[in-house]
């Protein structure tokens, strides 16, 4: 699968004005504002129908007032938009784990692992409008693009049920054109000081000399602000999920040695973490291994997957590159091993298109079967024949865990 990011940036359409018209619909079609009218009162939003007239977010009542005085006005029901919005988010969660809440009405989804490509996501943000569109009767716009700044220009630009992609090559043609008071950082101060200078554009800025925006702007504000104009943002899409990682470790009484009994150690390590991705509806990106040797030497290593996955067969593969390739024994034996995993996504959204390969699929069914079995009749019901040891090393591995041996959240 491609590394390539994918991000939404969601943003519902006149978000309180739109639920008050499907909450009356003889509303629809109408200028609409909600705030409270009079000399201090503002707007809070409006319908687009208002926006016509020239009426704004935080904009004083009684300019709205004037500009549209056939408006209809609504004080506004914060409870219910919060209920809408609480639900709007549970329909970002099933698409992926990845969600940054900007506000009420706005957040950022990483599709990172979960589709391919830019058009995957062209795809999905299609998928998801509808969803909105059904389950909620209301529009969103959405942005796709590679970073979160280029996703959040995206929405804004057909607004409202917008769904714009900017690939890479549309910067010049779609980015460049739009004032620079477009790129996050430019305030009014440092937009007088561009203007002032003859730049008004992105465009403007992306094809500025360096050495000319240094001395406008200083080093570090210039390197930021061309790296946005070039529609480049490396920012990541901040989840505000707990658990960020699953791993399982356990330390030996005896050093194993044999490697083959190292081997079975690290299969059962990944099995166990395995069992709990599945049990989460979690997929994972990276394995890390983790090797303690009887002298205490500690290596901790981590990989990351060309696809996502929660097969303990994917999971062990890479734990044992990690070990032959990474970790230079020397000969002694391990005292501890742990298997982990981050870099969570969802099971389920997009996940089809990841399990081509019909072995894959094979070994994913086997999986999702074992545990319903463990789940009807204990954890020991099912145990790989790989896993079955001769009776004399039982003792060694089984040794009670020094530390927690169950799957652990951090
Ligand atoms: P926005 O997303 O900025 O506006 P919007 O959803 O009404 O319209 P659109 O996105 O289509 O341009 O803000 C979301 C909600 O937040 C908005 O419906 C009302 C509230 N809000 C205020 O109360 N005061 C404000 O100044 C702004 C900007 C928003
Ligand atoms: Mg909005």
């Amino acid at each position: 699968m491609n590394r390539e990011r994918i991000i939404l940036h969601v943003d519902m359409d006149a978000f309180y004005a739109a639920i008050e018209v499907r909450e009356n619909p003889e509303l629809a079609g109408k200028p609409l504002v909600i705030g409270h009218r009079g000399r201090r009162g503002v707007v809070s939003t409006c319908s687009y129908e208002a926006r016509k007239f020239g009426v704004r977010s935080a904009m004083p009542s009684v300019t709205a007032e004037r500009l549209c005085p056939q408006a209809i006005w609504l004080p506004g029901r914060m409870q219910l938009y919060a209920d809408v919005s609480r639900a709007i988010r549970s329909i970002f969660d099933g698409f992926t784990p990845d969600v940054e809440p900007l506000s009420i009405d706005e957040a950022f989804l990483d599709l990172g692992g979960i589709v391919p490509d830019l058009e995957a996501g062209r795809q999905t943000a299609r998928v998801l409008k509808q969803c909105i569109r059904d389950e909620q009767l209301l529009t969103a716009s959405v942005g796709v693009a590679a970073n979160k700044f280029l996703a959040k220009i995206a929405s804004d630009l057909e607004k409202p049920d917008g769904l714009v992609v900017i690939a890479p090559g549309d910067v010049p043609q779609m980015l460049w054109p739009l004032p620079i008071e477009r790129l996050w950082g430019v305030g009014p101060k440092t937009a007088a000081r561009l203007h002032k200078r003859g730049f008004h554009t992105v465009g403007d800025m992306a094809n500025l000399p360096e050495s000319l925006l240094r001395a406008t702007l200083g080093a570090g504000e210039a390197e930021q602000l061309r790296a946005l104009a070039h529609g480049e943002d490396t920012r990541p899409v901040e989840t505000q999920r707990e658990a960020k990682s699953l791993s399982e470790e356990r330390t030996y009484t005896n050093d194993l040695t044999d490697p083959e009994a190292i081997d079975r150690a690290l299969l059962q390590r990944a099995e166990g973490v395995c069992q709990e991705l599945r049990r989460q509806k979690l997929l994972a990106r990276t394995v890390h291994l983790k090797v303690r040797s009887g002298d205490f030497t500690t290596w901790t290593r981590a990989a990351t997957l060309p696809s996502p996955t929660d097969l303990a067969e994917v999971v062990v593969n890479t734990a044992r590159e990690l070990l032959s390739q990474r970790i230079d024994l020397a000969g002694r034996g391990v005292r501890l091993l742990g298997v982990g995993v981050s870099g969570f996504v969802a099971a389920g959204a997009g996940q089809a298109s990841l399990f081509t390969d019909e072995a894959h699929e094979r070994a994913r069914r086997v999986a999702m079967a074992a545990d319903s079995i463990r789940e009807r009749l204990g954890p020991d019901a099912v145990v790989r024949a790989r896993l079955l040891r001769p009776a004399q090393e039982q003792s060694a591995d089984d040794a009670p865990p020094e530390a927690s041996s169950l799957p652990s959240v951090d």
